[in-house]
Formats: C-alpha cells, sequence, structure tokens
C-alpha cells in the first residue's frame, strides 16, 4: 500500500481553507500572496463549494458548540478554497499568520485582521495541530495525488 504522504510530513504540513466570505469578496489571490510571503508552499489545492453533510461532517469537533449550526450554514453557502500547505513547523506558523479567531482581536498584518468580517466569517482555517492537520487534508485529498 502506497504510504499516507501526509502523514510523512508531520510537523511540516498544515491544511487551509479559505471561507465563502473571502472568496466572495474576490480576495482568493491577495491571501494566497500572504501565504506564500508567509514562507509557505501549496502542495494541493482546489476550488469547491461544500454539501451541509460535507460541512457538517469537516466541523464534527465543534457538534455540541453552540455555533455548530451557523458554522454549517456559513461553511456550506458559497465555494471555498482549499489547500494543504508546507513548512517547517506549518501549523503553528500558520496560526500565526492567520491570527486569532475573532478578526478584531487580531494582530495587525495576519490574514483574519486584513480579511475577516467577523467571528463566524473569519476569512480562513488553519489546522490546530498536526494529526488535524493530517485529518483535515486527507478529507480533502487522496492520498495517491501526488505533488
Ligand atoms: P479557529 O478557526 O481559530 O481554530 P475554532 O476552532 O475555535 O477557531 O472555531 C472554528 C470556527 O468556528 C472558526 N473559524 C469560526 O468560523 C467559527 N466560530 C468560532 N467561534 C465562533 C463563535 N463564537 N461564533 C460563531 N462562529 C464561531
Amino acid at each position: 500500500m502506497r504510504p499516507n504522504k501526509f502523514k510523512q510530513m508531520a510537523g511540516n504540513i498544515t491544511f487551509t481553507m479559505i471561507k465563502p466570505d473571502a472568496v466572495e469578496a474576490n480576495n482568493i489571490g491577495p491571501i494566497l500572496a500572504k501565504i506564500n510571503e508567509g514562507g509557505f508552499r501549496i502542495v494541493s489545492m482546489k476550488y469547491l463549494k461544500l454539501t451541509k453533510e460535507q460541512a457538517g461532517q469537516f466541523y464534527a469537533v465543534h457538534k455540541e458548540r453552540p455555533f455548530y449550526g451557523e458554522l454549517v450554514d456559513y461553511m456550506s453557502a458559497g465555494p471555498i478554497v482549499a489547500a494543504v500547505l508546507t513548512k517547517d513547523n506549518a501549523v503553528a506558523d500558520f496560526r500565526k499568520l492567520i491570527g486569532a479567531t475573532d478578526p478584531s482581536k487580531a494582530e495587525e498584518g495576519t490574514i483574519r485582521r486584513l480579511f475577516a468580517k467577523s467571528i463566524a466569517a473569519n476569512a480562513i482555517h488553519g489546522s490546530d495541530s498536526d494529526e488535524n492537520a493530517n485529518i483535515e487534508a486527507s478529507f480533502f485529498f487522496s492520498n495517491l495525488e501526488r505533488f
């Protein structure tokens, strides 16, 4: 069996989605530029619209949180860009680059500070651990895809 390429890269990959608000606002290009400027390389990428069921599955870890329904509706409301990124210390460095969940609390110059509209419509997702980066990347990209 072919080894799981994302697992092989643990520590060096993270998963991101450019969320519907940022796609709608025509900010895919500027956000990808920030990601590259931050030292990340894009190793897999696709543009797609999640079904409600897929969004529910992706965010299943947040099922018990009060904003789960809103989050699922929101993430399936319009197209997104899903991508796997690589860099040393990818997960932590990418969380730094995107900034706090609430854009009003995000540091100056971060992607959320620059592009997010609100805590729900916060422009971009970034994995919070190596384990989740692998799970999330595998949700969108087959292990058989090569780069
Ligand atoms: P982060 O994306 O910064 O890791 P999480 O994991 O706490 O934040 O939340 C996942 C997503 O849920 C966020 N990106 C945001 O879209 C949404 N979210 C988080 N907190 C709230 C909230 N209080 N109200 C509405 N949506 C929220």
